[in-house]
């Protein structure tokens, strides 16, 4: 099965060159069939970069996000460019491991339609500490898990793999940092099968964070009740 990483870029001029480098190198040596889908929205000279490596390499596609901006519309956005048969949103920030996508894969061939990465649970390793951010998103996740009934620990993580039909199913319509959890919860409630697995997560050594994790826990508490209830009724 073909795998299409889908990588969002935000002036992340200091990190373009060596994720795009590091991805590429590493699924070639693993000798998976893969494509990278990279989505920027930046201004600080990460689309040049981005479009030398369209140009060198066949299987690397850059494109535009969207205006105004925004992380799940830039997954969209790559979601609808991808060709592969397994989709993969993987933080430009290298923040995500390639281990574990090579594990992400092996268990969507095995028959899954969804494999979701947790930061949590017993076996992950969170490089560098998740630190006040972590509490927050672990009470949010506690919660998410409790109103659904879903043993996941982390499902507000983006980096999760999909079977193609699950996104053609489900088309999300989040804009923000959200759409994983939009996936997933959509996912679960439409009984496709999943599991989850302990991911690697290292914090970023260059650039800045584009997310407050204060700003926008409304925004993943009012979609996780909006698809709870309207599931309900
Ligand atoms: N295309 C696009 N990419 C975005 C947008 N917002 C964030 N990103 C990218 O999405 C990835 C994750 O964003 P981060 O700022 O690292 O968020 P985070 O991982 O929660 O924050 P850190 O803990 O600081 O790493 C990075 O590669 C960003 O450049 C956006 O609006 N559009
Ligand atoms: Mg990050």
């Amino acid at each position: 099965m073909k795998t299409s990483l889908i990588i969002p870029f935000k002036d992340e001029v200091l990190y373009a060159g060596i994720t795009m480098r590091n991805a590429y190198a590493y699924l070639c040596k693993r000798k998976i069939d893969f494509e990278l889908v990279a989505v920027d929205d930046s201004t600080d000279g990460t689309w040049e970069i981005l479009q030398s490596f369209e140009e060198t390499y066949q299987n690397i596609v850059a494109v535009r996000g969207g205006n105004p901006p925004g992380y799940g519309k830039a997954l969209r956005k790559g979601f609808s460019v991808a060709t592969g048969d397994i989709l993969i949103p993987f933080n430009g920030d290298l923040s995500d491991s390639l281990d574990d996508v090579i594990a992400y894969v092996q268990l969507i061939e095995d028959g899954y339609d969804m494999v979701f990465g947790s930061r949590f649970m017993t076996g992950a390793n969170a490089i560098n500490s998740l630190g006040m951010k972590g509490f927050i998103s672990r009470l949010g996740n506690a919660f998410i898990q409790l109103l659904f009934c879903t043993n996941c620990s982390d499902i507000t993580n983006s980096f999760k793999a999909y079977r193609r039909i699950v996104l053609e199913d489900i088309k999300p319509i989040a804009t923000g940092y959200d759409i994983g959890m939009e996936i997933a919860l959509q996912g679960i409630l439409s009984k496709y099968k999943y599991t989850t697995i302990p991911t690697t997560w290292m914090a970023r050594k260059y650039g800045q964070s584009k997310m407050s994790v204060v700003k926008i826990l409304p925004s993943y508490l009012l979609t996780a009740l909006k698809i709870r209830f309207s599931k309900t009724f």
